[in-house]
């Protein structure tokens, strides 16, 4: 069968990224887009595709796939052999992958969001710290769940999986958001884990290309709606963690 032309619509280190680190780890050919064509105006071709207006979204041979964790298992079978899920086609098997991949997407998520755009949940500025400390909350006894899954030192299914790559974008945005760190750390340990996939620095590096092909050579654009790169971010990840920033 012939592999359909992907392009991927991608911001920074939104979670967009958990798809294009599966894309880079399946070693497909696949292009990048950005969902603006300038600060505060989204493409009129992806808001027709996706009238959502959120990435990731995925151009399946022009036709528009939504939703991380549906671009995630169209991605492990569309290239069974890269093992991106372990999926064995036994029915209650896999739904139990599919139920993880919707955990971490309908499960933990919200709870990011409600900590990096409190606005979302309440319009009084002054109850914002209270929405995100309650968000924070959230996402650790979220993590903690997965938390208890992880086996020490491992990968969440023995081989790495893109659920390894789903936690590991959680984790990082917890860490970041000043999450506490007692009781996920098996969830860190993973992501501190991931950081060092190559598949992370090769999808680090194609973002940082597309972002110089759309926006120009300046690699470090004034507004994150055009930044395609998720640079900045892992570099704060990285030195969160006390480990090296990626080669540039
Ligand atoms: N349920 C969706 C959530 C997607 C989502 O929240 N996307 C955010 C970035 S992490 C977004 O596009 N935000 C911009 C907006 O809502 O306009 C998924 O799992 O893919």
């Amino acid at each position: 069968m012939q592999s359909p032309d992907l392009t991927l619509y991608h911001l920074g280190a939104a979670c967009s990224l958990v798809a294009l680190l599966a894309l880079e780890e399946s070693g497909c050919d696949y292009h990048l887009a950005s969902p603006f064509v300038a600060e505060g105006e989204k493409r009129a071709e992806f808001l027709a595709a996706n009238p959502t207006g959120q990435v990731p979204c995925l151009l399946v041979d022009g036709r528009p796939l939504t939703e991380t964790a549906a671009i995630l298992l169209y991605l492990a079978r569309l290239y069974p052999d890269r093992l991106l899920l372990p999926l064995n086609g036994e029915l209650f098997h896999d739904a139990g992958i599919e139920a993880e991949l919707i955990y971490c997407s309908a499960g933990i998520q919200p709870w990011v969001r409600q900590i990096v755009v409190p606005r979302y949940f309440i319009d009084d500025p002054q109850q914002w710290d209270r929405v995100r400390q309650l968000g924070r909350l959230k996402l650790h006894e979220r993590l903690s769940v997965i938390n208890s899954r992880l086996p020490e030192g491992a990968w969440r299914y023995g081989e790495w999986s893109t659920i390894d790559g789903y936690l590991f974008w959680l984790t990082m945005n917890a860490v970041l958001e000043g999450v506490e760190q007692r009781g996920i750390e098996r969830c860190i340990g993973n992501a501190v884990r991931t950081l060092a996939r190559p598949a992370l620095l090769a999808a680090t590096r194609r973002a940082e290309l597309a972002q110089a092909r759309l926006f120009g050579v300046d690699s470090q654009p004034s507004h994150w709606a055009q930044r395609l790169s998720p640079r900045p971010v892992l570099d704060r990840f990285c030195k969160a963690m006390g480990q090296p920033l990626l080669p540039l």
